[in-house]
């Protein structure tokens, strides 16, 4: 009998093989520094950004996203691992400093959504900003990315790639290979060429603009750092009129978004859209002003506060999903947080991500049917900064100053509910608490 069934089963199995779906490819767009109303779809009344508003409007677009940190490195440190940063360190609360010391990153031990992804099969990129620690033991290419062309540190200059500290930061894996061109320019070179080299398998690739952090130089404005000078007193760029910034971040929203486009068309050229998820986001708010007399930098609408805070304007940000045939276009107000992409991703990419206690929630059933998330409590902290959310209740904290806003009414954090709603904030402030000797407690062993 056994005999007779073995064909059949094997004819089973093969068919199976057929009919499914290979697993998507991945497209993580990260801008740097864009606020909540830098874009077009987002309200911006002065960029033109007309390939990320295709993609906003082919798309979800969402409302309610949330870095995980106010700054570049938390916030990236979260993408990477679907855990809150908080547990790989103290340090992992503000931007990282340019220390090459190995302890001064994300630790070699965590693991990454390009390592879970490479193990399942994909070709794994990273092109742009890594700023996750300075030394080759802490590299994208010991992270799980098979290839890596960018630049290591939190800035540098967009026409000659020189870093703050005066030394050339453009690497080819584990190389310093500097390169002709505007960093905006050749980060998409390297996405778009490792797609066409990859468009057989699936791939991961993560495009970590450093667009549009400053220095504030749009592709037209001149070259600033030159290697083996010091621009830690002078790291903005070139700017004849510190009061208005805008005309120079204009250039650089404008140059990402046909960047994007850029993307999006090679996709399109290469028959890939309908298998690819698309997802851009930024890594924290917008600057409005910066100390040294630089204003009308960035817009975060509606928002208050700004890169760096808790307040919404820190880092409620733009988030878009796009993948035709897969995801329905949109506008939603689910509240989602950068740690969601590691699970989402690994779900796609038929990854086990049981042993890894993530801090992130798979999206996957609110994107691909929109089916609303849980009920969940979220945290953040930045160095002294804690806030607590749920639902539309928002808790904010900074040494003794206790402040509670309603979002659904008071989206501008304007009108402090504390006193009025004493047993709210209690809870909260008790769940920031209980969660902060929770993150304290896994980072011990990386402090
Ligand atoms: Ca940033």
């Amino acid at each position: 009998m056994r005999l007779f069934l073995l064909p059949l089963v094997l004819s089973m199995l093969i068919s199976g093989l057929g009919n499914a779906e290979s697993p998507p490819n991945i497209v993580m767009i990260m801008a740097d520094d864009l606020g909540y109303g830098d874009l077009g779809c987002y309200g911006s009344q002065i960029n033109r950004t007309p390939h990320i508003d295709r993609l906003a409007s082919n798309g979800l677009r969402l409302t309610d996203f949330h870095s995980n940190g106010p700054m570049c490195s938390p916030t990236r440190a979260a993408l990477l691992t679907g855990h809150y940063q908080q547990r790989y360190g103290k340090r992992l609360d503000k931007a990282l400093s340019h220390n090459p010391d190995p302890d001064n990153g994300l630790p070699a031990e965590a693991v990454t959504i390009a390592e879970v992804l490479k193990e399942s099969g994909y070709a794994t990129g990273m092109f742009g900003k890594w700023h996750l620690g300075n030394n080759l033991n802490v590299w994208p290419t010991k992270q799980g990315f098979d290839e890596f062309v960018g630049l290591a540190t939190g800035d540098g200059d967009f026409q000659t790639q020189i870093s703050r500290e005066g030394y050339e930061d453009w690497w080819h894996n584990e190389t310093i290979e500097m390169e002709e061109g505007y960093t905006t320019d050749l980060i998409t070179d390297h996405s778009i060429d490792f797609i066409k080299r990859h468009q057989s398998k699936p791939f991961f690739l993560y495009i970590a603009h450093l667009a549009i952090h400053f220095p504030w130089q749009g592709p037209e404005d001149p070259p600033h750092r030159e290697k083996g000078k010091n621009y830690a007193d002078d790291k903005w760029g070139i700017l004849p009129d510190r009061s208005n910034i805008a005309p120079h971040v204009k250039a650089m929203v404008e140059s990402l978004d046909a960047n994007v486009g850029r993307v999006l068309a090679a996709l399109e050229e290469l028959n890939l859209s309908e298998n690819t998820l698309v997802v851009f986001c930024s890594d924290n708010g917008g600057y409005i002003s910066y100390s040294g007399g630089f204003e009308n930098i960035s817009s975060n609408g509606p928002l208050r506060g700004q890169k760096t805070e808790l307040y919404e304007g820190g880092h409620r940000v733009p988030a878009i999903f796009y993948w035709p045939g897969r995801i329905d276009s949109g506008v939603s107000d689910q509240t989602v947080m950068t740690m969601d992409l590691f699970p989402t991703f690994a779900s796609l990419g038929g990854a086990s991500t049981d042993n890894l206690d993530l801090d992130g929630n798979d999206l996957g059933s609110f994107l691909f049917n929109r089916k609303p998330l849980l009920d969940r409590q979220l945290f953040w902290r930045a160095d002294t900064e804690r806030s607590v959310r749920q639902g539309d209740w928002k808790w904010y904290a900074e040494d003794d100053r206790v402040e509670l806003y309603n979002l659904a009414d008071d989206l501008g954090e304007t009108t402090n509910l504390a006193e009025k709603n004493p047993e709210i904030a209690a809870r909260l402030a008790s769940a920031w608490d209980k969660w902060e000797k929770d993150v304290n407690a896994s980072a011990r062993r990386f402090e």
